[in-house]
């Protein structure tokens, strides 16, 4: 069977096999420039004490700024000499296998088009603001950049198998939903939290989610949900926390974690260092 092809909506045309295509910055429009500045204001404002410190050193690093829609090729020129790493344009989300492909070579795709005014709180695939503001920025630290591409090889390896399931909860719930302790307190690190208003502050201050120390085969067993704020947090306590990926070591904990039951988020189970937040937010005021 082939594989549907998929049209780019600005082109009109069929994408390459890579899913690559040029960002074009010089058609986004006034009113997408607009939507950015409206999204990084409101983010940067309530990210403040709240993220961790080196995304702040990234964004500023790469000149990510409230004026409009980052040009890659600029921000390339700096990532590139600092981690390796490359940003490049794609339409929207892409298939499994050419995500980690890209990531394992250290290139993020990043989806170009941005959401429109009528979608600033939710979208469905990945857009520019997401992925350039959300995973970018963490991109120039060197453990984080490490991180990513491992999982990208981790994916390739994976790829196919039922125990990707496993390996895509590791990305869920560090790159995209991950707290991290810190000396000044616990901050957000995942970029699906901090490019979103309400669960930048719902995952740090409400009582309802769970948030419990990191612990990779934990994590590997824990179902998600994508639809609405998480039910659990895992909280790294820094970026050795992060897991190697390295083949062995990782198929031993995959092997492990499908040898046991899932476990639903918000659940509890008995090993988990609960981490209560009233404590680890108040410590600190
Ligand atoms: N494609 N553009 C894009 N961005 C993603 O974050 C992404 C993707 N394709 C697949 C994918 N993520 C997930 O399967 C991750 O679990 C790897
Ligand atoms: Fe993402």
């Amino acid at each position: 069977m082939d594989p549907v092809p998929r049209i780019d909506p600005r082109s009109g045309r069929v994408v390459p096999p890579d899913f690559l295509v040029p960002q074009e910055p010089e058609r986004y429009t006034a009113q997408d420039h607009a939507t950015w500045r409206t999204l990084f204001a409101r983010q940067t404002k309530l990210l403040k004490g709240r993220v961790v410190p080196d995304y702040y050193v990234g964004l500023e690093a790469l000149g990510i700024t409230g004026t409009g829609i980052p040009d890659f090729a600029e921000m390339n020129q700096v990532l590139k000499r600092a981690t390796g790493w490359t940003v490049v344009a794609v339409p929207g989300l892409v298939p499994d296998e050419i995500f980690f492909t890209h990531l394992a070579a250290r290139r993020f795709p990043a989806g170009y088009w941005i959401r429109s005014p009528e979608q600033l709180d939710y979208i469905e695939e990945p857009d520019v603001f997401h992925d350039v503001f959300g995973h970018v920025p963490l991109l120039m630290q060197p453990r984080y950049a490490d991180y990513m591409a491992a999982y990208g090889r981790a994916g390739l390896a994976y790829a196919g198998h039922a125990a990707l399931e496993n390996l895509a909860r590791l990305y869920w719930y560090t790159v995209e939903f991950g707290l991290m302790h810190t000396p000044a307190g616990l901050r957000i690190f995942g970029a699906g939290i901090l490019s979103s208003a309400g669960e930048s502050v719902y995952a740090l201050e409400s009582s309802q989610p769970l948030r419990v120390s990191f612990d990779c085969e934990r994590v590997l067993r824990t179902r998600y949900e994508i639809d609405h704020y998480q039910g659990i947090y895992f909280v790294l306590s820094g970026y050795n926390d992060l897991p190697a990926l390295e083949p062995a070591d990782l198929d031993a904990h995959v092997a492990s974690a499908r040898r046991l039951t899932d476990i639903l988020p918000g659940h509890r189970i008995a090993s988990d260092r609960v981490i209560a937040t009233a404590e680890a937010w108040h410590s600190e005021q």
